[in-house]
């Protein structure tokens, strides 16, 4: 330990916290549930708590309502302040603890959204707005593929997964799909204040848009003919190096930073050494690539008409091979035993469905999409205590809402249901004082982010506003009402408590805030303690706060709590944007 980590560790001490009370950082809508948590690691009581405004008075006293223990907190209060409605600046306080400024404000969300869109443009691969060039201009030859093994295919452009630079498909399509559905439906949430490249300067396209095309000329590039359908650009062997994205020196056989490997759909098993995936179809790429192609073809079909035929062709062909070869398309582990364990794959052909029935009315897609629905109403780690990597991706299933939107009063309350029934398998097990009911397997917030955008779908669908509480305890969760008083995005809000020392090599290298990148968030303690190659950099800020069955920490060297992730970080755009529209 150096001597700054010493003094560090010395005044923690002398500081540590025994209880703190936790609030959404980044704010409240004024009709919104409004609940702060008091986490005490000790035993204590408290009976009341008051709110108090910006000049110092007091505006609400009120019980505190005593909730079961969750991790950390050995004792846990709800202190809810739903009745304070009034725009402003407060503080909650019980006994001697007060919390960090709790904002109330109509616009709380305003641009949320669009601060996502910092980290999706640093993590663009083919020209990078960050270092002004073009990164793994090589991509990529193929490989595990009896047919066309060796063969050059140009796929540069896209982004990089995670603070590794591989990519996927599966990922990168619910990403762009996530944010066209964004845009379609709260249009009014985005600015224009970047171009088409990711640079400084309006291009009167929202960046939205920008983003999303970006993310749909890759997705073309992997699918470039109907008998060419490809899932996954690198492997990890790309975690050999420690380099920035211009500087990639990762070989893949071809030399270093040269060519990266390129794997296609084979409905076989994948992987060039020790560990296989368990592929044994196209359909969970198929439906998305599917999905993503129809949604942006009816969305450039004035914008861009050209564009959206060709989207259009590429949605109908990528549908027919997910009917022809159903199962999954898995992504291919490299050296280590990691990869993306995806097991479902009619929720991708129900959306696929879904989205051409939006585009063609042809109502063959209508009763496919509710068929594909009926097989998995509820995406299976709802109610769950754990599953593999990814194993049930995406985290939501938006085909439901998606048939929704087009189908008839009957099915539109089939759909709803099969929400509700998700809903409540996580309500189930989330009777603590965060109500929190998910599993914390590795990437938490994706869960938790899909949890409050499937609950806020659903509300919408319904009008049923039973599990609102639930809904925003998530949303919560996300800025900063968990056990370490954290916004799991980091620069969001600005001047909130957000990861300083993420797992990340470009933050590390180029000394840069990561703004807009959504983290992983807390494991199991168990988890942390099992993976390879962990351990920490720094002493542990948070140490106090990491005695229970779950972790986090803002430190370099925890890669399972503390990297961002790209497709997290777009599959919150929905919901941020939709907040930030009058209404909500
Ligand atoms: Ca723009
Ligand atoms: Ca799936």
């Amino acid at each position: 330990m150096n001597f700054v980590g010493a003094f560090v560790l010395a005044q923690l001490a002398a500081s540590s916290p025994t209880a703190a009370i936790r609030v959404n950082q980044l704010g409240y809508l004024p009709d919104a549930p409004k609940v702060a948590v008091f986490c005490s690691l000790d035993s204590v009581e408290i009976r009341d708590f008051i709110v108090t405004d910006a000049a110092g008075k007091t505006v609400l006293r009120r019980r505190a309502d005593p909730a079961r223990s969750f991790g950390p907190c050995v004792v846990n209060y709800r202190l809810d302040f739903s009745s304070v409605r009034k725009p402003g600046e407060y503080r909650v306080a019980a006994g001697a603890i007060t919390s960090s400024m709790v904002r109330i404000r109509e616009d709380a969300y305003a641009g949320a959204a669009d601060t996502l869109l910092y980290y999706m443009r640093e993590q663009r691969s083919g020209y990078n707005p960050l270092f002004r060039t073009v990164v793994h201009i090589h991509d990529g030859i193929v490989v595990d593929d009896s047919t066309r093994a060796g063969k050059f295919v140009p796929v540069t452009g896209g982004w990089a997964d995670a603070s590794d630079y591989l990519q996927y498909v599966m990922t990168s399509a619910n990403a762009t799909f996530v944010m066209l559905m964004a845009y379609r439906d709260h249009p009014g949430s985005f600015a224009d204040q970047f171009d088409a490249r990711g640079l400084a300067g309006k291009n009167d396209v929202p960046d939205i848009l920008d983003e999303a095309r970006h993310g749909l000329t890759w997705l073309l590039r992997m699918f470039p003919s109907d008998s060419e359908m490809y899932n996954q650009l690198g492997d990890d062997r790309d975690h050999t190096y420690w380099d920035l994205p211009p500087t990639d020196s990762a070989d893949y056989g071809w030399g270093k930073g040269k060519e990266r490997a390129l794997y296609p759909c084979t409905g076989k098993p994948q992987g060039l050494f020790k560990y296989k995936n368990r592929s044994d179809g196209f359909a969970s790429t198929a439906g998305k690539y599917a999905s993503t192609f129809a949604l942006a073809a009816a969305l450039y079909r004035t914008r861009d008409p050209q564009f959206a035929a060709r989207l259009r062709q590429k949605a109908v062909a990528a549908y027919a091979i997910g009917k022809k070869f159903p199962g999954v398309c898995q992504g291919a582990p490299g050296r280590a035993p990691y990869f993306y364990e995806e097991d479902n794959w009619v929720d991708d052909m129900e959306l696929g469905a879904a989205e051409l029935y939006a585009l063609t009315r042809d109502r063959k897609y209508l009763r496919e999409a509710l068929n594909y629905a009926a097989r998995e109403p509820v995406t299976p780690w709802m109610g769950a205590d754990t599953a593999r990597h990814y194993q049930w991706y995406p985290w939501h299933n938006n085909g439901h809402y998606e048939i929704w939107r087009n189908a008839g009063t009957a099915d539109r309350k089939v759909v709803a249901d099969y929400y509700k029934r998700g809903i409540q398998a996580v309500v189930k097990r989330a009777d603590n004082g965060f109500r929190i009911g998910i599993p914390f397997i590795w990437c938490s917030n994706n869960l938790m982010a899909s949890f409050a955008t499937q609950a806020y779908l659903y509300r919408r669908m319904t009008g049923d506003n039973q599990f609102r509480e639930y809904e925003q305890a998530a949303l919560d969760w996300l800025f900063g009402t968990n056990p370490w008083g954290v916004s799991m995005v980091i620069g969001l809000p600005h001047d909130g408590v957000f990861a300083h020392d993420p797992h990340s090599v470009v933050a590390k290298e180029m000394h840069i805030e990561l703004t807009g990148a959504l983290l992983d968030g807390p494991v199991y303690s168990s988890i942390y303690k099992h993976l390879l190659g962990i351990s920490l950099h720094d002493p542990d800020e948070y140490a106090p706060f990491n005695t229970g069955f779950i972790v986090y920490h803002d430190d370099v060297g925890d890669y399972s709590t503390n990297e961002p992730i790209m497709d997290g970080t777009a599959n919150l755009s929905y919901l941020l944007a939709a907040l930030a529209e009058r209404g909500h």
